[in-house]
């Protein structure tokens, strides 16, 4: 039986991640599953090695191979910032619109061809043996100067695909996983394993 335990604590990864990997799995778990496990310290300098801080303490604590995604929003004129503080770029706690309300201020007066930006995600695949795999994918795109849409999560209102003209929260969540850097990382990940690997 193919099990994979999910950790995160973000409610709109979690809805993308199981769309992606649901019909690949018998079984699908959550945190919310093992209420005990202690809160992960994402203290790492890239996403990759946040990704695994977050899941190979779950994999080695179950004993069920664990998935955990690290990732965030790129931008070209703030020198990469916010990176891997995306979560937290208005301070601890913050909520998306906060986020979003700061980025904004952050770029002001910056025009249309200044605006590029990139989300990456870096996906951990832990064992309980220990080891670790990761997959990474990317998406380009555009901030716009004010959101648009009410989908997705994060800074989903502001990132606009040009070749769809819309942004990621207006795209819906079948459109927005088969483009996005999740479901590219999340397609290397199913490759992984259709090929026998991680059994
Ligand atoms: P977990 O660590 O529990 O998974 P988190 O939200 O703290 O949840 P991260 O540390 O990886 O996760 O931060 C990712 C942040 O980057 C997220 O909170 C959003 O602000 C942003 N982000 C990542 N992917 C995004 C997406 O697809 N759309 C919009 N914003 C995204």
């Amino acid at each position: 039986m193919k099990e994979l335990l999910v950790a995160t604590g973000n409610k709109g990864k979690m809805n993308e991640i199981r769309q992606i990997l649901a019909d690949f799995f018998d079984r699908l778990y959550c945190l919310e599953d093992f209420p005990d496990l202690p809160d992960a310290i994402e203290d790492g300098l890239t996403f990759e090695e946040n990704a695994c801080k977050k899941a190979l303490p779950v994999a080695i604590a179950t004993g069920i191979p664990t998935v955990a995604d690290d990732s965030g929003l790129v931008v070209d004129a703030l020198e990469g910032r916010p990176g891997i503080f995306s979560a937290r770029y208005a301070g601890s706690g913050s909520s998306d619109a906060e986020n979003n309300q700061k980025l904004l201020h952050e770029m002001t007066g910056l025009k249309d061809n200044q605006r590029t930006a990139f989300f990456y995600c870096a996906v951990a695949l832990c064992f309980p043996d220990g080891t670790c795999r990761t997959f990474c994918g990317t998406l380009n795109g555009v901030l716009l100067e004010s959101p648009r849409g009410d989908g997705g999560f994060g800074y989903d209102p502001l990132f606009l695909i040009p070749e769809y003209g819309k942004t990621l929260a207006e795209l819906g969540t079948e459109v927005k996983n088969g483009i996005s850097h999740r479901g590219r990382a999340l397609e290397k990940l199913r490759k992984y394993f259709s090929l026998g690997n991680g059994e």
